[in-house]
């Protein structure tokens, strides 16, 4: 498949490393003068810009946190000027208070390039015809693709999200070869896309789909109901947005824009740098960003780097697919519990149900509650009390032997769950209100 920067996806280790250093040791410089909160942290643990001499001097730095992002919001973490700042973007806030990320125009650049790297993996060019059906706005989703895809010369359209017929028929009507979107949002229109029973008119040839987690066996599902090839592709606001990452047709880990962005993995207890290979949490070092420059920023997202040499060519390190945050895991009864484990076991059940689901949990007489609603499938008949009865208690038995905890398992009809349209809300967690 195409490489839209070959001289930089397949640098050299060495080389790469160099341009790292270089680019780290500038961004170190303009952080400690022009962002306080950088220059307080680096005076307190008492490190110079000059300091950092080789690439593994990073573990010097001070890190930085989501909290951080709060308490210095809106504008003191931003080491441009305001009047070069030409873009704003906020977290969806998924979790807690809301964030924001401010770009220079040199910054909307790179992250073109990253996203462009992304498309043209997917086998995207100037021939394509993307659609862009993440939400447009604040989220980084739908601007973010969209960046990539003009820049790459592809025909775009910008649908953001919703209205899913419309959606389809866009989509069917101008031939679009490409689809962006959440992955949740992929299923939905799948679903809808099989039951007006136009899979044949599409001239769909490969999904680039991220935000949120997502099995493999959700992206077999993908990949089946829309006859494509399913690119995952992982970014955060803090960082830039989608693009960070981004897989290769290898789908096997994604790989990280290194020329951007230096990753670690580091054990979130101790702090801790760990050794290539380790599971831990992803930090990222911006070292091209000029709006909103982040040193070590703590993603709370839990994988794997792999250095291997990859079957594409491509010698930018590789994330494993992120297990979870360490801010999505719900204790249950003492249990870590991540819903991408639950998701899991519905899918490989399938059948009589689908992957649409919620997970409810509470609290009853000071223990921990668990429910999980799973939607039927249009086939299965909900009076048949029996056959209902026997795949609930499937679902239970499969949750206790993946999460060594009993659950309450509830089959709904069909089109209960609420549909997402951009990243799912799985999870409503009623202690919370106690
Ligand atoms: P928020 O934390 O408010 O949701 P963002 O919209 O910037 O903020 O989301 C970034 C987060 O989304 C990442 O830290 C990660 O947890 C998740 N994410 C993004 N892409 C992926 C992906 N491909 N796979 C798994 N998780 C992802
Ligand atoms: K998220
Ligand atoms: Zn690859």
């Amino acid at each position: 498949m195409g490489m839209y920067q070959p001289e930089i996806e397949t640098m050299d280790r060495n080389e790469l490393e160099k341009l790292q250093l270089e680019r780290l040791q500038k961004q170190v410089k303009n952080v400690y003068e022009n962002v306080p909160m950088y220059r307080e942290r680096m005076d307190k643990k008492g490190v110079k810009p000059e300091d950092i001499k080789e690439l593994k001097d990073l573990a010097k730095l001070p890190f930085t946190t989501k909290q951080d992002l709060r308490d210095y919001y809106p504008f003191e973490l931003f080491a441009a000027d305001k009047k070069d700042i030409v873009r704003i973007h906020a977290s969806s806030g998924t979790t807690g208070r809301q964030i924001v990320a401010g770009y220079t125009r040199n910054d909307l650049d790179m992250w073109a390039d990253c996203m462009a790297r992304q498309i043209a993996a997917a086998g995207g060019d100037e021939n394509s015809v993307v659609q862009v059906s993440y939400g447009y706005g604040l989220f980084t989703g739908g601007l973010g693709a969209h960046g990539g895809s003009e820049r790459i010369g592809a025909m775009t359209i910008p649908t953001s999200s919703g209205n899913t017929e419309r959606q389809i028929r866009l989509m069917i009507e101008l031939g679009a070869t490409h689809l962006c979107c959440t992955p949740s949002y992929a299923m939905y229109l799948g679903e809808t896309i099989n039951e007006m029973g136009v899979k044949d008119q599409l001239s769909l040839k490969a999904g680039i789909f991220g935000a949120e987690p997502w099995t493999e066996d959700m992206r077999h599902q993908i990949e089946q109901s829309l006859g494509i090839k399913a690119y995952d592709v992982y970014g955060l606001t803090e960082i830039t947005g989608p693009g960070v990452s981004y897989e290769c047709s290898a789908q096997n880990g994604m790989h990280v824009c290194e020329d951007m962005f230096i990753p670690e993995i580091i054990d979130p207890d101790t702090e801790e740098v760990l050794p290539p290979g380790s599971f831990g949490e992803l930090v990222f070092t911006t070292i091209t960003k000029e709006g909103m420059p982040m040193m070590r920023y703590r993603t709370r997202d839990l994988c794997v780097l792999d250095y291997e040499k990859c079957e594409c060519g491509r010698t930018l390190v590789r994330m494993k697919k992120p297990a979870g945050r360490t801010d999505d895991m719900l204790i249950i009864r003492g249990v870590n519990v991540f819903p991408s484990q639950i998701e899991e076991v519905l899918l490989k059940i399938g059948g009589d149900i689908t992957p649409n689901y919620q997970i409810i949990v509470g609290r009853e007489n000071n223990t921990d509650t668990l429910e999980v609603q799973v939607e039927m499938s249009e086939g299965m008949l909900s009076d048949d009390v029996k056959s209902v009865a026997a795949i609930e208690k499937n679902i239970v038995a499969k949750l206790r032997s993946t999460l060594g905890l009993g659950a309450k398992v509830t089959l709904v009809e069909p089109k209960t769950i609420t549909r997402s349209e951009g990243k799912a809300k799985r999870v409503i967690d009623n202690r919370k209100l106690h």
